[in-house]
């Protein structure tokens, strides 16, 4: 762990460092409260160990300063204190302490202490990580890896309101593969999950900026989102990916637009005062009329 002792007595600092390091954890100290909350922000703190008397701010201030920047996150804080009352513990716990030793020092019940924390802490951890691989789970399609449907509204609210806030343009593409039921009706649906994840493939690789998100919409859909791109920008993309997946030449002896395995896609650009949602009904309309003109097009 990194244990952040505040401490401005230099002896309790020096022994109380001795103590942790002697447990293999590494020690960062601040001798006020304000140069406490500096380290805070630029090192990765498990553990605070805070002094209530300190000049400037006093140890409850910079607890109270300390949980009010963490948010949803928890790290424990410890007091140290030489005033041992009732009513200075109730007030660390009330400003967001965990828990309260008294000075002077006693080795064996620090090192305890920071102990039971360390617990306290590892079990956070593995919660996190937890969550983050449920996270993961929940936005991310199993077959082709690439974002799911719950994963690209997420990614498509935050772009819709940068666009709104830096007044840049953002475009849609839908799109859909064409005869995809004839494809798994004639090559089996092992072949098309297949051929799934290599139009999924290859429609990450052909996005040019870091920025564009491609998603798994649906079935054989796919949606891209391009940030700062205008409505002609989108169909050059589209029409580009539609390209790239013709000449892979999969293929595809039934489908209604040759011997390999082609796409349609539908582009809108988000225009004042639509709703979200709206932007992508557009899409999807445009995509419907692209199967209607023929399959193997962009329409926008
Ligand atoms: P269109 O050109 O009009 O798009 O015709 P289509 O046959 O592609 O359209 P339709 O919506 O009738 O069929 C889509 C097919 O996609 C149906 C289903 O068998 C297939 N499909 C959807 N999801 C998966 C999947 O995860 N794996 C496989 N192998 N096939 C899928
Ligand atoms: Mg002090
Ligand atoms: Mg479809
Ligand atoms: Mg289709
Ligand atoms: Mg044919």
């Amino acid at each position: 762990m990194n244990v952040l002792l505040v401490e401005d007595s230099r002896a309790i600092r020096e022994l109380v460092t001795a103590y942790i390091e002697e447990m293999g954890h590494r020690v960062v100290t601040a001798e006020t409260g304000e140069s406490a909350m500096e380290l805070f922000d630029k090192k990765q703190i498990n553990l605070v160990i805070m002094d209530i008397q300190l000049p400037g701010i006093d140890g409850f201030e910079v607890t109270r300063r300390i949980r009010a920047r963490l948010f949803g996150d928890w790290l424990p804080i410890v007091f140290l204190s030489s005033n041992s009352s009732d009513a200075h513990f109730v007030e660390g716990i009330n400003a967001g302490g965990d828990a309260y030793l008294a000075k002077p020092v006693n080795g064996p019940v620090l090192q305890a202490m920071v102990r039971a924390m360390g617990r306290i802490v590892e079990i956070q951890e593995q919660l996190q990580k937890t969550n983050e691989k449920l996270s993961q789970l929940a936005h991310i399609d199993a077959l082709t890896e690439l974002n799911n449907r719950r994963g690209f509204v997420l990614l498509y609210g935050r772009e819709w309101a940068r666009s709104s806030r830096e007044s840049l343009p953002l475009s849609v593409i839908m799109i859909d593969i064409d005869s995809f039921k004839a494809y798994n009706d004639n090559y089996g649906h092992l072949a098309g999950d297949d051929t799934l994840r290599l139009v999924a493939k290859t429609l990450l690789s052909s996005l040019l900026r870091p920025t564009d998100i491609v998603a798994r919409y649906g079935g054989e859909e796919f949606v891209v989102l391009l940030p700062n791109t205008t409505l002609e920008g989108s169909m050059r993309v589209a029409e580009r990916l539609r390209g790239t997946i013709e000449n892979q030449m999969i293929s595809h002896e039934f489908s209604s637009t040759g011997n390999y395995l082609t796409i349609s896609a539908g582009c809108a650009e988000k225009v004042k005062d639509q709703a979200a949602t709206q932007l992508i009904d557009k899409a999807d309309q445009n995509l419907y009329k692209a199967k209607e003109n023929g399959r193997n097009q962009v329409f926008g």
